[in-house]
């Protein structure tokens, strides 16, 4: 493919823009579309191929958003594009249960085997929503534990501290949520053992659930301390309160079993999302069969939803995973990865520019900060506006990050060594002009 053009006058996006401000609040559908972060207004995106979106006005961007993770194959993927095709062809949705759910099914539990039985459902915030309430339910508690920057979707009991678009637009504790529920959810800094510790001597058996991201990518990107998720597995298994990792973005990303794989953890539940939808709507909560059979129509616990196991989600998700798993792709990520690593590094040391750069596997963070990031706080310390002026740079230069300090990066298989080189290539140019 060729390099990514240098992006003309936004007209064509400004227009779009200007009447998308009168239909949607901000103008945008899901609050970090709108560059509140990065400033300026987002361009509109009209069609995408492998590792490029085209946008209205023209341009052909390098996209390291790859639609908030589910592009792992890149976009319109020829196989995946085929298998919506030919379900769409033999109805949209049924509302009965269909065979591709059962092959998804199969093929998220030959990969997690932590996930004895599952649920399909409509978003990772259903996903997540839901293994709460289920939780809840098993345990017959109602506290609940997350981390402050991780980012569960936007149900009410997770939007305390949240990170994602919650935290890019400084609304961490959304307004609407009722103080008595926000109450019951405990907030914890990730990777402090002790303040763990100390919640569980005094609310241990009080707590239904503890909920993470095993690596969060909701506030940039950092990764547990050796013993951290140890002492919750521990912890949790010996207070009965159920281990919630949610996986929506690293499932099937950072490795072909996600973070619990790479980490040798075993959660009760996982939450997933994104990539077994391959960029249809889809969700899915699953884990200990003990828990799961809690939910109606077996137990007490509702759960529903007209769309989900959705045949067209259900068969992009099938293509997804065996397209993946055909071609090797993390082993082909990994070698990317490596590839920007280096690249990156140099780029921040020639220009003299402090930017601390965490990858895993195909995800990554270029912090603006001389200081490791472990937690949140640490992430706080990055300079927002030098990382809005390195976003703003690379868009001009052809490439697209997040815009947010506080999103992670995505890497597909689409993404060739050609575009690793122009992107360090413009990273190496905008860095210089500091
Ligand atoms: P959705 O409801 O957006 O499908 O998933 C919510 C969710 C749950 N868990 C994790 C770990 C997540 O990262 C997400 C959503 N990810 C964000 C990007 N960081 C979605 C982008 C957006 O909100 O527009």
């Amino acid at each position: 493919m060729n390099h990514p053009s240098q992006p003309r006058s936004r007209a064509a996006s400004s227009a779009w823009f200007a009447e998308a401000l009168g239909h949607f609040p901000g103008g945008v559908n899901s609050p970090v579309r709108a560059f509140r972060a990065v400033g300026g207004d987002p361009f509109f995106a009209v069609s995408a191929s492998g590792s490029r979106v085209r946008t209205a006005d023209g341009d052909e961007l390098i996209d390291y958003v790859g639609t908030w993770g589910p592009a792992i194959l890149g976009h319109a993927h020829p196989v995946v594009v085929k298998a919506v095709q030919e379900a769409a062809a033999r109805g949209t949705s049924f509302g009965i249960p269909n065979p591709l759910e059962v092959e998804l099914a199969r093929r998220v539990k030959a990969r997690f085997p932590s996930v004895e039985t599952l649920r399909f459902c409509n978003s990772g915030t259903e996903a997540c929503m839901s293994a709460i309430r289920l939780a809840r339910g098993f345990t017959g508690r109602d506290g609940i534990v997350k981390y402050d920057g991780c980012y569960h979707g936007h149900a009410d009991s997770l939007l305390v501290e949240a990170g994602s678009g919650a935290l890019t637009l400084g609304t961490p504790d959304s307004a609407g949520v009722p103080a008595a529920l926000a109450r019951l959810t405990h907030v914890l800094p990730f990777n402090d053992v002790e303040a763990l510790e100390d919640l569980f001597r005094h609310r241990g058996d009080d707590l239904a659930a503890v909920i993470l991201e095993l690596i969060p990518a909701n506030a940039g990107l950092y990764v547990p301390r050796p013993g951290f998720l140890e002492t919750l597995r521990d912890l949790c298994t010996r207070h009965g309160v159920v281990f919630i990792a949610d996986e929506v973005m690293t499932g099937f990303r950072l490795a072909p079993g996600g973070a619990q794989e790479l980490l040798g953890v075993r959660p009760d539940i996982t939450c997933l999302g994104k990539i077994i939808g391959g960029g249809l709507p889809v969700g899915a909560f699953g884990g200990r069969s003990d828990i799961m059979e809690r939910l109606a129509p077996l137990g007490p616990v509702y759960q529903a939803g007209t769309l989900s196991g959705n045949p067209l989600a259900m068969a992009a998700g099938i293509a997804t995973l065996d397209e993946l798993e055909r071609v090797n792709g993390h082993r082909r990520l990994e070698e990317l990865g490596t590839l920007l690593d280096q690249g990156m590094a140099d780029a921040a040391r020639e220009a003299g520019v402090p930017i601390h750069w965490r990858r895993v596997g195909s995800m990554f963070c270029a912090y603006f900060t001389d200081h490791p990031v472990w937690n949140l706080t640490d992430a706080l310390r990055s300079n927002r506006e030098q990382f809005a002026r390195f976003f703003h740079g690379m868009l001009g230069e052809g490439i697209y990050f997040a815009p947010s300090q506080f999103e992670a990066g995505f890497l597909s298989t689409a993404h060739t060594p050609d575009d690793l080189l122009a992107t360090i290539q413009a990273a190496r140019r905008v860095l210089a002009r500091w």
